[in-house]
């Protein structure tokens, strides 16, 4: 039964303007496996990675199947069919971390379909953890992956057209002042925006990580990172310690929103330290917020970050900046969106 205490905990009070209908706001189950992805656009990704949990394979095969699928669907912002940076490029970060601190990462990769296998290329393959542009873009080739169109989505067309007329940049990730999302035509729903009218703000980096029946812990996060960005600008969500921190012995934790706040506060990794030191998952994503908004709590009402985070135990957290963020949780066949208690 959801008691009055699981609201509170779980942020029934960051209610928005949304239809609820479809988001369950109690707290989640602890369990066995389980795959826990940002968005309510992380059913996508729970439903690739589910089948590898339930037939007790690993969290590293199941995060890198989330991976997949997400780039797979034509998003806003993830994959090669995502909004590009302000010179008209998709340019596409990625990275995943198994339970042995193994990791491996890419950035500023062009025409690549699936940036987080490549990713894990990178990490079972090389010496190296990360590789950047027309360097990770050699290497996806060299390893059999193939040069997709540099020809621009549909959508992204279409939106990249939109923000030119104004080509205001606005680098900022904020969904509490913004205008309002246009519903995804994917069905993903009003949680997932494609992109806003003067397309300042976007979301939708897909983060992943799951716990198996072995008890041992993934993760993974794949994006576009900021639509109409400086050509170059690389965030948060490929960068071990900030987009994502799997410690196997503690926990593993992955972030969305706005990049540059996320780095600087080594998001992801806070989180697990903060977890470390006896906090459970939602304390210790309550807390990397609160930091993060310490630093300048004028700004931090001009941007979002979110943390989802997955202890070792299966007790799930999340809490965001601003509100409206979601999460989804796979524990069974069902993925189950959940609103996070924000600040
Ligand atoms: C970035 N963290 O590039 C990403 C953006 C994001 O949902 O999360 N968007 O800064």
């Amino acid at each position: 039964m959801t008691t009055r205490r699981h609201f509170l905990r779980w942020g029934a009070f960051a209610l928005p303007q949304f239809n609820l209908k479809n988001l369950l706001i109690e707290k989640p189950p602890v369990s066995k496996p389980v795959v826990v992805s940002t968005w309510d656009s992380g059913k996508t990704a729970n439903n690739g990675a589910w089948p590898v949990l339930k037939s007790g394979g690993r969290a590293l095969d199941a995060v890198e199947q989330a991976g997949i699928a997400s780039e797979n669907e034509q998003s806003c912002c993830v994959g090669v069919g995502a909004n590009p940076d302000r010179d008209g490029h998709v340019t596409l970060d990625a990275c995943i971390m198994d339970n042995q601190f193994n990791c491996g990462s890419v950035v500023f990769l062009e025409r690549i379909k699936h940036p987080v296998s490549v990713a894990r290329k990178v990490m079972e393959t090389t010496p190296h953890v990360m590789l950047a542009g027309a360097g990770a873009q050699q290497f996806a080739l060299a390893n059999g992956f193939t040069l997709e169109s540099d020809k621009l989505s549909a959508d992204a067309r279409k939106t990249y057209e939109h923000w030119l007329k104004k080509s205001a940049y606005k680098p900022v990730i904020n969904v509490e002042n913004g205008p309002k999302p246009r519903p995804s035509k994917k069905g993903n729903g009003p949680f997932a925006p494609s992109y806003f009218d003067d397309g300042s703000v976007n979301h939708d980096t897909m983060g992943t990580i799951a716990l198996d029946s072995a008890g041992n812990l993934s993760g993974m996060c794949t994006t576009s990172g900021m639509a109409f960005k400086m050509h170059g600008r690389v965030g948060d969500s490929p960068i071990i310690g900030a987009g994502l921190y799997v410690d196997n012995e503690i926990g593993a934790v992955t972030c969305t929103g706005q990049g540059e706040e996320v780095i600087r506060m080594c998001g992801a990794h806070l989180v697990v330290e903060l977890m470390r030191q006896g906090n459970t998952p939602q304390e210790a994503c309550r807390a990397a917020v609160e930091r993060i908004v310490k630093r300048d709590p004028e700004r931090a009402k001009t941007f979002q970050v979110a943390f989802i985070a997955l202890n070792k135990a299966g007790e799930i957290g999340a809490y965001s900046v601003q509100k409206d963020f979601t999460y989804t949780v796979t524990s069974n066949e069902t993925p189950t969106t959940v609103l996070a208690a924000k600040r």
